[in-house]
């Protein structure tokens, strides 16, 4: 099984690993990490240590992020381009990716807002048709509150 040596929080490594995995090709490679082991085994081949590194055929070791993609993408006739999540994510040009980032958190932060908004509205609701519904019912506010007091 050929191996893909990637380094955990690197940039270029996860590039790489989120084409591979959108491209479905992860299961066909052995994942190994920045070990010692490995950083001498890339010296060795390479003649510096480099993440991502990925054996090809001939047990040739590729290090440039870009050049593993296009050549995984080439062997398995897979266009990049197609690949959504890949392409939201890295398909923007370094110096715009992190606009991207701040853009998306910002949306992501508003969801999150008027969900927990809207929640508290349904919430606050349903807390007023219990009062009206206790005061009608039963005539007054204390004996709905031993009600929802008794409540499992
Ligand atoms: N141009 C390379 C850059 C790769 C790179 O800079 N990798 C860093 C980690 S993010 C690295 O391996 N540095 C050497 C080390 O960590 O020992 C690529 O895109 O693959």
């Amino acid at each position: 099984m050929r191996r893909i040596y990637a380094k955990e929080g690197c940039p270029h490594s996860s590039k790489v690993l989120a084409f591979m995995a959108e491209a479905n090709l992860l299961h066909d490679y052995s994942l190994e990490y920045d070990t010692q082991e490995n950083r001498e085994m890339i010296k060795d081949r390479y003649g510096k240590v480099m993440f991502p590194a990925c054996e090809f055929g001939d047990e040739k070791l590729m290090i440039e992020s870009n050049d593993i993609i296009k050549a995984l993408a080439d062997e398995h006739e897979i266009d990049p381009n197609t690949l959504v999540a890949f392409q939201f994510i890295f398909g923007w040009p370094e110096s715009k990716r992190h606009t991207m980032y701040k853009t998306y958190m910002k949306v992501r932060m508003i969801q999150l807002f008027l969900n927990s908004f809207s929640r508290i509205i349904v919430l606050s609701s349903t807390f007023l048709q219990l009062i009206k519904y206790g005061t009608e019912k039963e005539g007054s506010l204390d004996q709905l509150m031993i009600h929802l007091a008794a409540l499992p």
